[in-house]
């Protein structure tokens, strides 16, 4: 795996920082490790070197990743929407990180649409959709925390890693692949990795502080998802799960709560394909893919819930109810059959 970034590339990167002041960095709404983590990696190197940096994301984020450094002083649109809009009028820098379209910034769209500031992103999803000056993409990377690490090396900019920095591109990599159990199938990560670790990151500290989390109201939440609301369709050689307005109520939602869930069903032999759904009050019904192998999960997602993603892990949304988006997946089943079996 070669995630040379081009010498150009490089080259911008580090002129729009030295030449530059004021930057905000942004992420994608409901941003998960990979999304803090390089969000508060690089706004750390950047205030070290003495800018003025804020992280700005569309929406609030899990509890369990409030330790990471600076995460508390991140500005959410949902909280600090005229602060946000203050703040981006001034920048100089607009740093993109583990997105590949704006779009997936929601509410904050239309305020990094109207900035015409240069921008930088940091991303490994496919088809990237973003105008940036500085564009770094590979799809193949586990993490945007792995690319991350690269640029930050091939900029020269390794001296300002620090713990922090470390903690922080580590739980990016650990998270973005499932705690190295998918998308880290080449030795080049375990080398970042490894170099991580010699920042004296903390790894079980990492790993109490995001897998070992839940309330007891969770983790009845997640019981009751497994046993109750999940469908098993062997024909198929998939499943799907759903997470309905009053599972919510009955076990106190809180956001990040069902994070996970979706790759339970993975671990079952013969189960190649499965789906969350996840109903809200307001907006449409989320749903959530994971495939095992060559079952091309983006594809699906892309095909039948307006989403895409990366090839085993995917998300998409349904404009409807709950009842209709699980019949839309079951007539996705039927036309992908061939490719289940
Ligand atoms: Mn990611």
């Amino acid at each position: 795996m070669d995630f040379t970034i081009e010498p150009q590339i490089v080259e911008k990167i580090q002129k729009l920082i030295a030449d530059n002041q004021v930057f905000a960095i942004t992420s994608h709404y409901n941003s998960d490790g990979d999304a803090l983590g390089s969000s508060t990696a690089f706004a750390e190197i950047l205030r070290q070197m003495g800018k003025t940096v804020k992280i700005v994301l569309p929406n609030d984020y899990p509890s369990f990743f409030r330790w990471m450094n600076g995460a508390r002083e991140i500005l959410t649109f949902d909280r600090n929407s005229k602060e946000i809009r203050e703040y981006v009028k001034n920048i100089d820098v607009l740093i993109c990180l583990d997105i590949n379209e704006l779009t997936r910034t929601e509410a904050l769209e239309p305020i990094f649409s109207e900035c015409t500031k240069p921008r930088i992103v940091v991303d490994h999803h496919i088809n990237l959709q973003i105008d940036a000056e500085a564009p770094v993409s590979f799809h193949e990377a586990s993490s945007t925390c792995e690319l991350l690490y690269h640029v930050l090396v091939a900029c020269g900019f390794e001296n300002y890693i620090d713990k922090s920095v470390a903690e922080s591109l580590y739980t990016g990599i650990m998270t973005d692949t499932g705690r190295l159990d998918y998308s880290s199938n080449y030795p080049e990560v375990y080398y970042v990795m490894g170099n991580l670790l010699r920042y004296n990151v903390n790894k079980s500290f990492i790993h109490e502080k995001i897998n070992q989390v839940y309330s007891y109201d969770r983790f009845s939440l997640q019981a009751t998802v497994m046993k109750e609301n999940f469908v098993y369709l062997p024909e198929y050689h998939a499943g799907y799960m759903t997470i309905t307005n009053q599972n919510k109520k009955d076990y106190n939602f809180q956001l990040g709560d069902s994070e996970g869930f979706v790759n339970m069903p993975l671990c079952m032999r013969d189960l190649k394909f499965v789906a969350m759904f996840t109903e809200y009050e307001k907006g449409p019904v989320k749903a959530s893919f994971r495939s095992k192998g060559k079952f091309p999960a983006n594809e699906f997602a892309g095909d039948y819930f307006n989403g895409g993603g990366h090839f085993n892990a995917a998300g998409g949304k349904y404009q409807g109810t709950l009842s209709e988006a699980i019949e839309v997946f079951r007539k996705g089943l039927e036309d992908y059959k061939e490719k289940l079996q």
